[in-house]
């Protein structure tokens, strides 16, 4: 029975902002499942944090206590047992019935259950009482002693998601609440405490044994209960005899379909119900009724990793049902910083667009969160390989009492409750605190405290051989499997790259071959539709307060500058140096990714930090803090698509990397041309390649074509069917671009209302552009148009005399004006030193609908 509602939220401590003493008494109405800032922004106490500066106006709430309280409805009779069960308190809460405390609860990724057999009634008031996680986290933090830390906030002293402290990408917004669901559970004899399927296959032949620990009610302490798991139709039942709390039941299914992830074939999900009954013996008023029944849906798939040393360091291979796998990967962070508010359906958008976009792995990181069951399922269903960190980043982690017992309570339950996903395919044990102790300064100034050490090379890989055997751990994040290599050794297992973020260009990228790169990313800002909403009234400026105060990494704002000054004259309005960071953004990750793949199989995958964002924020992410994507995201769709050209370099020389990841071989051409801006074809060759299925071939050019002799007017342009890659011999500050002359047309895209004869759809439209001159990396940014436009098109390089049409969705074609549609088209011919801009973009322009 849910309690979800009738909830009321009150102040119990801290300090409050005048005039908010009501909160104190009368309250607010509370949302279960939910948090303190919702509810208060819901009563409209606070202005939305994710707006202008608000975040800092709602530091108060972060350091108050909070109380919700409900009072129960009829409770169901006649049940030997009532349970209450939370699935998640954030944070510090002692929960009590009629003022009687029940227990009082420090970690927010655990499930708590109360036996509340007699007390709960009609009536009876529930309470639950939170003390502000800073009080807790600083009180430990006083017990323990100080610990290094990336940030300045006491996250490593509570078992909260780290980054509701604040991040280089999100904000401070300590919440507290009810977070997930809360509800009664009335059961007799006995439940099932716990259900573990441990799901393997060998030559189509399955297997599931279920592991289960029981939980009995007086009445059911001498009944013998019976156990049956039920795959496809076939069951196996087995036998508890009295007393006992635990049973293993195996069943065997012969000629299953296997799992795959996206791209290697389907993904067959098989229902899985565990049932507990009485075992019917009448002498010990048994009668065979059905007590608890458990169902998830399994997949059948084997995954290993390789992580054999070879020639060039130590592998890290996903190996799938027996087939090598370059994972296409992006890092996930909450999609909210308060993350009450991610529905089942959020997740399962966020997942499609990642999908959508070729990614094959999502890694969840571990300043975040073990994401709700919706997140698994959606992966399971799209075959998006999942991999979870244990929830350590960035920080020193006392190993001591309470935290010692908290983590490994935390570790038992969601590697528990997580372990049916086929999607799932490895636990890792921190984000970069392997890495922070031997490089940044730890060692020293821990002088033999503990760290966490003991968690990711002790605790947790006990822990999931105990429980989900069949499941792949790793320590870290990066980490090179031993102590034997710096933790961060790009030849050995998982590397990081931040330093070409933080210090260098892109070009940075080339100069390793990593064995897997698990992160490296560059920001931008997120859509101009996306700012104008989180900033209202500004005048936007790349350090305006709005912007600065939506930028968290440290010196973000140098970083972005220097990056571009890196390719590009300095932009001259806002409006350009929003264009073109977010340009540099796509070209850093392309650089990175098509580079990596390349090297395949001895590079086995890219982690693109990040796929997502928390609220609106100048970030790493491809889709924003409002779900919008940056031009990164269409940028990905190319880079992770099954086929991939581009020019690489070998030895100094030009090639051409033709770089098949998909099922079937892959033969053609392709066309390699040494151009001018104005068309002209210095020289031309045509490639021929064939590609077995996932792998990559590098063809050497010819000199003649491949080389460029002058840097300020000639590019190199590839092309095999509709994949293109372009580069130029230098930066493109030292390229002489000519004005971009283009057409533009118009017109109601299929299906629109206006479109002849089409009914339906009115919100479709197709922007025609034709390049008259080369027009480098053109964007059209839709959700200038209104703000619910979308492109189905990112950057796009055109030739003279090339067109392309951009369809646009959620924008009515009626009334669009054409010289909007022209305001919103960008390219780097208008931005760059020497280019005659604006005015001529639209010279030739001619609106036909
Ligand atoms: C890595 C991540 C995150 C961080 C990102 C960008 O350290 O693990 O902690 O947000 O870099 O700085």
């Amino acid at each position: 029975m849910p309690l979800t509602s009738g909830w009321t939220l009150r102040l119990t401590g801290g300090e409050v902002p005048e005039g908010l003493e009501a909160l104190r008494d009368q309250g607010v109405p509370a949302q279960v499942p939910g948090c303190c800032h919702g509810d208060l922004l819901a009563a409209g106490v606070i202005e939305d944090p994710y707006l202008g500066r608000n975040e800092l106006d709602v530091a108060w709430a972060g350091r108050a206590d909070w109380r919700y309280d409900a009072v129960l409805p009829p409770v169901p009779a006649g049940f030997e047992r009532t349970d209450l069960v939370f699935e998640g308190l954030d944070t510090v809460a002692a929960v009590a019935l009629d003022g009687t405390v029940l227990g009082t609860t420090r970690n927010m990724h655990r499930t708590y259950r109360f036996d509340v057999t007699g007390r709960a009634r009609e009536g009876a008031v529930l309470s639950v009482a939170f003390t502000s996680a800073y009080t807790e986290a600083e009180r430990l933090r006083d017990l323990l002693g100080e610990r290094p830390n990336a940030y300045p906030e006491p996250f490593n002293f509570i078992r909260k998601m780290a980054s509701s402290f604040g991040w280089d990408w999100g904000p401070t917004l300590v919440t507290a609440g009810i977070w997930r669901p809360v509800r009664l559970e009335c059961w007799n004899v006995a439940r099932l405490a716990s259900v573990r399927p441990l799901v393997t296959v060998a030559d189509g032949a399955g297997r599931v044994e279920v592991r289960l620990d029981l939980e009995r009610a007086a009445s059911g302490e001498d009944r013998e209960l019976r156990a049956s798991v039920e795959v496809d139709g076939r069951t196996s039942t087995v036998t508890i005899p009295a007393g006992a709390s635990s049973a293993v039941a195996v069943l065997d299914v012969p000629g299953v379909e296997v799992w795959w992830p996206r791209g290697y074939g389907d993904q067959p999900l098989y229902g899985c119900r565990v049932t507990l009954t009485d075992a019917g013996d009448r002498a010990r008023g048994g009668d065979g009724t059905e007590l608890d029944v458990w169902e998830r849906r399994i997949g059948f798939r084997t995954v290993e990793i390789d992580r054999a040393a070879d020639g060039h360091g130590t592998a890290f291979t996903f190996v799938v049902n027996g087939t090598p796998v370059f994972a296409r990967g992006v890092n996930w962070i909450p999609d909210d910083a308060l993350p009450a508010r991610v529905t089942p359906e959020r997740y399962r958008h966020r997942l499609v667009q990642a999908a959508g976009a070729g990614v094959n792995l999502v890694r969840v990181w571990g300043g975040g969160l073990y994401e709700d069951r919706a997140f698994y399922d959606t992966c399971d269903e799209l075959g998006l390989l999942a991999w979870q960190d244990f929830l350590f980043a960035c920080a020193a982690y006392p190993e001591e009492q309470p935290l010692r017992g908290e983590v490994e309570a935390e570790a038992r339950d969601n590697v528990v409750r997580l372990m049916p996903h086929p999607s799932l395919v490895l636990w890792n044990g921190n984000n970069e605190n392997l890495w922070g102790f031997r490089d940044w300064g730890w060692e020293e100034e821990l002088a033999g405290d503990s760290w966490g050490e003991g968690y990711y090379l002790g605790v947790l890989p006990r822990i999931v051989a105990e429980l989900d055997p069949a499941r792949l751990y790793n320590a870290g994040s990066p980490w090179s499997g031993s102590w034997d290599h710096h933790p961060n050794d790009p030849a050995h297992g998982l590397s990081h790259f931040w330093e070409i973020w933080n210090r260098r260009d892109h070009s940075g990228y080339l100069d390793d071959v990593p064995r897997f790169a698990a992160e490296f990313g560059w920001q931008a800002p997120p859509a101009y539709a996306t700012l104008r909403e989180a900033l209202p009234g500004e005048e936007l400026a790349p350090a305006s307060p709005g912007m600065s105060h939506h930028q968290k990494a440290e010196d973000g704002q140098g970083k972005l500058d220097r990056g571009l000054a890196h390719h590009f004259a300095a932009p001259a309005t806002f409006d350009d140096w929003h264009y073109l960071t977010q340009l540099n953004q796509a070209r850093a990750i392309a650089t990175g990714v098509a580079h990596w793949r390349s090297h395949w199989p001895v590079c086995a995958g890219t982690v693109v930090w990040q796929l997502n964002d928390c609220w609106p924020v100048t970030s790493w992410a491809a889709i924003d803090g409002a779900g919008r994507p940056k031009p990164l995201y269409h940028e990905l769709r190319r880079l992770y698509a099954d086929r991939l050209l581009t020019l690489q370099t070998r030895a100094g020389a030009r090639v051409l990397a033709v770089d098949n990841q998909s099922g079937e071989r892959w033969e053609g051409r392709a066309r390699v041309r040494r151009m001018l801006p104005d068309g002209t074809v210095l020289a031309e060759e045509t490639v021929p390649f064939a590609v077995p299925s996932r792998s990559v071939s590098t063809v050497p050019l010819p000199v003649g074509v491949a080389e460029i002799t002058d840097r300020h007017k000639e590019f190199l342009v590839a092309d095999a069917g509709d994949l293109r890659d372009v580069v130029l011999g230098g930066a493109d500050h030292e390229f002489s671009y000519p004005a971009a002359d283009l057409d533009v047309e118009v017109r109601p895209g299929a299906g629109a209302a206006g479109a002849a004869g089409a009914a339906g759809a009115p919100d479709v439209v197709e922007v025609v552009v034709t390049a008259r001159t080369f027009v480098r990396d053109l964007l059209l940014q839709a959700d200038r148009l209104a703000p619910s436009a979308a492109a189905d098109l990112g950057h796009v390089t055109l030739l003279p005399g090339e067109s392309r049409v951009i369809t646009v969705h959620g924008l009515d074609p009626a009334g669009l004006d054409p010289a909007a549609v022209r305001a919103a088209l960008f390219c780097v011919n208008s931005t760059q030193t020497g280019a005659q801009t604006g005015a001529q973009t639209g010279a030739q322009t001619g609106v036909r609908s």
